[in-house]
């Protein structure tokens, strides 16, 4: 069994538009374990280490201004794949083509924006699971 965490955020229009029960319902409801929980305003540097693998591409800085745009919400998601399992649960990073019944497919669009805002981060590897939960869990 491989017991894993996952660092999952409701981005601001998620917070925006209350969605963030949603979110966590989905997760519990799935069978994962809620181990930490909190509601914070990233800044820019908090925000530059955990996108680091996308400096330099034209969306890295409406990311950055999307992600500052309002308060998030940090959570770390323990359980049997969980890396996987939520990152099935948030569908694609498009949420247009996202599959009807994920958190994208079933709650976002595309608006047109320079960035895609699409609810939710989830980590996808188990080495940025841990890294990304040591950015936000200090
Ligand atoms: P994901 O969040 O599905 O892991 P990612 O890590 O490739 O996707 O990108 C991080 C975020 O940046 C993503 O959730 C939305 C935005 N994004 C990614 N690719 C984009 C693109 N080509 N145009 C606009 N925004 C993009
Ligand atoms: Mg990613």
């Amino acid at each position: 069994m491989t017991v894993e965490r996952t660092l999952i955020l409701v981005k601001p229009d998620g917070v925006r538009r209350g969605l963030v029960g949603e979110v966590i319902a989905r997760v519990e409801k799935k069978g994962y374990t809620i181990s930490a929980l909190k509601m914070m305003n990233a800044d820019r540097a908090l925000l530059t280490e955990h996108y680091a693998e996308h400096e330099g591409k034209p969306f890295f800085e409406p990311l950055v201004e999307f992600m500052l745009s309002g308060p998030i919400v940090a959570i770390v998601a323990e359980g049997n794949r969980v890396i996987e399992g939520f990152r099935k649960l948030a569908g694609t990073t498009d949420p247009t083509t996202a599959e009807p019944g994920t958190i994208r497919g079933d709650l976002a669009r595309d608006q047109g924006t320079k960035v895609v805002q699409n609810i939710v981060h989830g980590s996808d590897s188990p080495e940025s699971a841990e890294r990304e939960i040591s950015i936000f869990f200090k």
